[in-house]
């Protein structure tokens, strides 16, 4: 990418979005072209093509989706499958019709097979049933790696997948019923702290194991393979490192500095049992994390902590 090239971030104000915007930035970026989702419903093909002939951006980070936690994903069946599969297929295509040189598409850690082998290797693809709490999400992300790859094959469309495991970081979601497990175990123990609670209750068992990455490390992946990486399917981004959610609970816990107890609320669903990324591919690319877990949630949480963030 050249520095004034006309770069489109659809997404930029979502959380990965706005990391990507910032690192371009860093990297002395200057011509974006951004819609708030209020400016430009990526759901509408029309008003996508429209924008896409006006505009004709040179490169496309698509960032755009309806994202949640276990709890949205699971209660919004439809407009997870509905809202992703329109966003993401009429951006891919609109950028194959108006010649984008290159288009990078994020998926999820969540498009493998729930018992896949662990850590999770990009030849897992549809090798086993999805998780069913995540299935649509799932469903429509592998639509989207699949429509870049048969763009790439019949259209010969330099289109690229990524697949970030669970994302955290500046601009997450704080609410309780839709957000993922660490901005919603760093706001319960905040509030926990501040009105003097016994206890925090974490949904499920507390046994499933996540990967966590920080947003700010994804965009300088993303940056990097949007720069030197042309492959045809999927590759990972993460840290190759796990930590159960109860684990996960005592170290912000402890940032947080809750004296209380934990205890679990058994009626909510675990999902996936596992969900490590074999992130061999992404270090033979040449990259790798630098924000370690305790670090990030530090510097998240210092960010926050003094603030109404909610
Ligand atoms: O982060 P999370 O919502 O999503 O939940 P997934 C991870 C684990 O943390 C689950 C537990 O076992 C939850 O039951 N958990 C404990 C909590 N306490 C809480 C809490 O207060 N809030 C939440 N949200 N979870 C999502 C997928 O799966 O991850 C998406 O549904 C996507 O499709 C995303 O892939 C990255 O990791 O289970």
């Amino acid at each position: 990418m050249k520095k004034d090239d006309k770069i489109y971030i659809a997404g930029h104000k979502g959380m990965v979005g706005s990391a990507i915007k910032r690192k371009l930035e860093n990297e002395g970026f200057t011509n974006f072209i951004l819609r708030s989702s209020s400016e430009l419903d990526l759901r509408d093909q029309l008003k996508v093509n429209v924008f896409f002939e006006e505009e004709k951006p040179d490169y496309v980070f698509l960032a755009a989706a309806k994202v949640g936690g276990i709890h949205a994903n699971n209660t919004y069946k439809g407009e997870f499958l509905y809202d992703n599969l329109m966003i993401q297929t009429n951006v891919i295509h609109a950028a194959f019709v108006h010649s984008v040189k290159k288009l990078l598409f994020l998926g999820s850690s969540c498009i493998y097979p729930k018992f896949a082998d662990q850590p999770l290797k990009e030849t897992s693809l549809l090798t086993g049933e999805l998780e069913p709490t995540n299935e649509p999400y799932a469903i429509a992300k592998i639509a989207g790696i699949k429509l870049c790859d048969a763009y790439r094959e019949q259209y010969g469309c330099n289109f690229i997948s990524v697949m970030p495991t669970n994302l955290y970081g500046p601009n997450d979601n704080y609410d309780l019923e839709s957000s993922h497990v660490l901005p919603a175990l760093i706001r319960k123990f905040h509030e926990a702290k501040k009105t003097n609670k016994q206890e925090v209750v974490i949904w499920g068992s507390g046994t499933p194991k996540r990967e966590f990455l920080h947003v700010n490390d994804l965009a300088d992946a993303c940056f990097l393979l949007m720069e030197t990486y042309n492959e045809p399917g999927l590759i990972n981004i993460g840290t190759g490192k796990d930590i159960s959610i109860f684990e996960l609970a005592l170290l912000i816990k402890d940032i947080v500095g809750f004296t209380g107890k934990v205890v679990q609320d058994l009626s909510k669903p675990d999902g996936t049992p596992r969900k490590l990324m074999d992130v061999e591919k992404l270090h033979n690319a040449g990259w790798k994390a630098r924000i370690g877990l305790e670090e990030g949630i530090k510097s998240v949480y210092g960010r926050l902590k003094d603030k109404d963030w909610y």
